[in-house]
């Protein structure tokens, strides 16, 4: 069969099986080296994905070409972090060449979900922002809207997670070790990056006194691109990801030193700055490593756009009108005194010419409002590391407290707590007041996320500009979370409302009336039925789980984090478990349930950790009690990744998003669960909020206190021991655990967890705690009632078109970004 295929260099035949079993052997023998009969399965998902590349690159050399003469705006998205994952399956999606291609490897004798299956995903984030990085390159090549991604690519990603005896133990992420066949290296465009040393001032040939960078030492960074196809539209965006290797000059000196070991070892030293991808995903451990990562990346980026993508010939006083540097979060915020330093130490701006320009260019996007995330670097290290762009952050911090001072004279206190430069505890620079000094907009990434930005964060910079702040709530591409992770769901709404939606999410709207339909109702449960299946088939042969058959999936997968409160579901589930055991609750009325949990700790972050072994311990205690008769099934797969996302959500029937309200920014699993037909159990937090008034009351299980009634109990003072004390079911379950029923006896073990939860409870657990309870029984409830639960999940299907990344990227184009799509 032939087949249209849009990603087709132009003038090539459209492909064929035929066609399509001749490239992978023609790729099998000249790029492995290997006959079909001796190849691995590593070489055959090597091969498979060279032939997919090679159908890619003709058309992103196209999209190249084309945007080389039409100059259009772009967008550079910069991020420390893309959390890619798998991308054979979603390139051959934007190919149309999953059936082609599925077909070509039976006729070779192949299954190709053996093939997709041996990919080991690019785990280049940490959780949440750097997935939505993914999500978000993606939209706009869908859009055809011209984009770089610009990041790090570290050796090693996110860490393996391995549990022994219950804990967390952390596993280098290898994801290079068997060749990534969709990256092209460019060692022949690197780029010199300087660090260190000292700063001098000199007379110019005009007679201006100017400042230089006498810089101490450098390193490589070495372009790898990887292509970021749109859906069937012939886009292939790019994703550049820089690699730091030892400069020559570098070696040489130490060479000629006559110390060859030494200059050896300086070749580690540079390596060193892409090594690792940091798993810290909240509270900044002020490390100068990271510090450098932050540099290079951005300095690597700000060259290679002014220098190759615009050219020497372009005139830098016009750069806002083809480019916007959009800031995910501050981690790239050192590229503001960067572009500073180009504009004005190397092409010769003034000062204010500069600073015209790089105010323009720049905006923010926020996704924490826990003060300890903000990042905040000791200007010692800044110093030390560089000196210049030092220099220019307090130039830059005088003249907006020159104009602080000129709107609010005489308000000292002001000028205080606005400064860049922090005074106290140590001097320090506040980047998220630098971003937001010298971005032309800053967003929040939900609607109560940037009003509590706006109200809480930064306070005083909305009142002097409340211009600059916006909102742009997330979103999750619809390809890869459902067209591509849900195929059984997609074949469904695609013969209800043909096949539309997968780019332009709005029109599952068009699936309302089908939620009365009780055939489609039947058949959309058969779908979450095969999907369950499915995901214990994996489960099994990935970790030996079995979950409970016909049970409800209620799913709960983020980072562990005391603010999202795994804690709060484990309450739920030892009070059942306690209440079972001690013969107040017959098992037999209990609704079969698999709790699945999946997330990492940072590996220093010691209470996570301590979460972590007792979900696995619970787990362990549960699972094996008879008296539970099998009704509560806990699962806790390790090692929790975009993969294995996209088996669990498709099959869940509960979604858990319970974070304490004011604390979770956004989420973006929330509307992941949402699109595959989750309910949601959730708190009025992030994006639950427009999650919830998107399907109604009456399709959302709600619980928990809201944002200011948090906030008024904070202040008239919190002690969870009241509640430990006037709840009996929270009592015996807590108690429970501090018995060291989970433990072996021992008492200490989980002791900590107990102390800190009667005792302190940041996250206020204990105060949600019965309502959440309550929400669960209404949860029973609902699900007792098959045909009404899956209305219900219909609708909640049918309302989750806003939640597409394309609508968020039309939000940053209109509200931020102003770039109209090309040609
Ligand atoms: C500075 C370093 C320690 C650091 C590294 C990674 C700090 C933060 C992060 C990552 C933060 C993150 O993933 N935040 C999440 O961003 C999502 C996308 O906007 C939100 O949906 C989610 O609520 C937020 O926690």
């Amino acid at each position: 069969p032939t087949h249209p295929v849009a990603n087709a260099p132009v003038g090539t035949p459209p492909p064929t099986v035929d066609g399509f079993v001749r490239e992978f052997l023609h790729e099998l023998t000249s790029n492995q080296g290997v006959s079909l009969e001796r190849s691995t399965v590593n070489d055959q998902y090597l091969a498979l994905a060279q032939t997919v590349r090679n159908y890619l690159s003709a058309r992103w050399i196209e999209t190249q070409k084309k945007q080389r003469t039409t100059r259009p705006k772009g967008v550079a998205y910069l991020s420390a972090e893309y959390l890619l994952g798998r991308q054979l399956g979603n390139n051959l999606l934007a190919t149309g060449l999953i059936d082609i291609a599925e077909e070509a490897m039976k006729q070779c004798g192949l299954d190709i979900a053996v093939l997709r299956a041996q990919e080991v995903e690019p785990g280049l984030g940490n959780g949440g922002l750097g997935r939505l990085a993914a999500c978000f390159v993606d939209s706009l090549a869908t859009m055809n809207v011209p984009c770089i991604g610009y990041g790090l690519r570290y050796e090693y990603g996110i860490f393996r997670q391995t549990f022994v005896d219950g804990q967390q133990v952390e596993q280098p992420d290898t994801w290079l070790a068997l060749g990534c066949p969709w990256e092209f290296a460019h060692p022949e465009h690197a780029i010199q990056i300087d660090f260190g040393g000292t700063i001098e001032t000199y007379v110019d040939a005009d007679g201006v006194e100017r400042t230089r960078w006498v810089p101490e030492w450098n390193v490589l960074g070495i372009p790898y691109n990887y292509m970021v196809p749109g859906y069937l539209n012939g886009r292939v965006n790019t994703l550049r990801l820089w690699s730091a290797e030892a400069t020559k000059a570098f070696d040489l000196a130490i060479f000629n030193s006559g110390d060859y070991a030494q200059a050896v070892r300086a070749q580690t030293f540079a390596e060193n700055i892409t090594k690792v991808l940091y798993p810290e995903d909240s509270t900044p451990q002020g490390k100068e490593l990271r510090l450098q990562q932050q540099y290079f990346f951005v300095a690597c980026s700000l060259r290679d756009y002014i220098e190759r993508v615009l050219g020497p010939e372009f005139d830098l006083h016009e750069l806002d009108s083809r480019i916007i540097f959009q800031l995910n979060d501050t981690h790239p915020v050192i590229a503001v005194p960067e572009l500073m330093r180009i504009l004005v130490d190397l092409k010769g701006f003034d000062w204010d010419e500069a600073w015209a320009v790089t105010k323009k260019c720049f905006a923010y996007t926020c996704h924490t409002l826990l003060p300890e995330a903000l990042e905040v670097w000791p200007v010692d290290l800044l110093g030390r590391l560089l000196p210049r762009h030092l220099e220019i952050i307090y130039r830059i911090n005088e003249e907006f407290l020159d104009e602080v001072r000129e709107a609010f004279p005489g308000d000292e206190m002001r000028i205080r707590r606005m400064s860049i430069v922090a005074e106290h505890p140590a001097r320090a620079v506040r980047m998220a007041y630098l971003a937001t000094v010298a971005g032309c907009k800053v967003n929040g990434v939900a609607e109560l996320h940037s009003q509590l930005l706006r109200d809480k964060v930064l306070p005083d910079f909305s009142q002097l500009w409340p211009e600059k702040f916006t909102n742009v709530t997330n979103g999750v591409t619809p390809r890869r979370f459902l067209r591509l992770a849900n195929r059984g769901l997609s074949e469904l709404i695609s013969s209800a409302i043909g096949t539309g939606w997968v780019t332009d999410l709005e029109r599952l709207r068009e699936l309302e009336p089908y939620a009365e339909d009780a055939e489609f109702r039947s058949a959309f449960r058969d779908v979450k039925t095969r999907n369950k299946a499915k995901l214990n088939e994996v489960l099994i042969a990935r970790d030996g789980i079995e979950l409970g058959q016909d049970h409800m999936l209620d799913v709960m997968v983020k980072r562990l984090h005391e603010y999202k409160r795994q804690t709060l579901k484990l309450l739920h589930i030892v009070t059942l478990y306690n209440e079972i055991i001690s013969g107040r609750l017959d098992p037999k009325t209990v609704t079969p349930r698999n709790f699945v949990f999946g997330a990492k700790a940072a590996p220093g972050y010691l209470m996570a950790k301590q979460i972590i072994h007792l979900i696995n311990a619970v787990g362990s205690t549960v699972n094996a009690d008879e008296r539970v008769g099998g009704v509560l099934k806990i699962a806790f797969p390790p090692n929790y990744n975009v993969t294995l996302a996209e088996k669990l959500i498709p099959a869940a029937d509960l979604s858990e998003q319970i974070s304490l309200a004011g604390m979770e920014a956004s989420g973006t699993g929330n509307m992941k669960f949402q699109m595959n037909g989750a309910l949601t159990i959730g708190t009025d937090d992030g994006a639950n909020v427009e999650i919830r008034r998107l399907v109604g009351d009456e399709n959302f299980f709600l619980f928990g206190m809201s944002e200011p009634e948090v906030a008024e109990l904070q202040a008239k003072g919190y002690d969870p021991g009241t509640y430990y004390e006037s709840d009996r079911r929270l009592r015996g379950a807590i108690d429970l655990i501090g018995s060291g029923h989970f433990s072996g006896g021992d008492r200490g073990t989980f002791g900590s967890i107990v102390t800190n939860l009667v005792t302190v409870d940041r996250f206020m657990a204990l105060a949600d705690y019965a309502s959440y309870m309550d929400a669960q029984e209404r949860v029973e409830k609902a699900y007792a009632d098959t045909e009404e639960w899956t209305r219900s999940a219909v609708l909640n299907v049918a309302r989750s078109g806003y939640f597409s990344s394309d609508r968020s990227m039309r939000d940053y184009i209109q509200r931020i970004w102003g770039t109209p799509p090309a040609f």
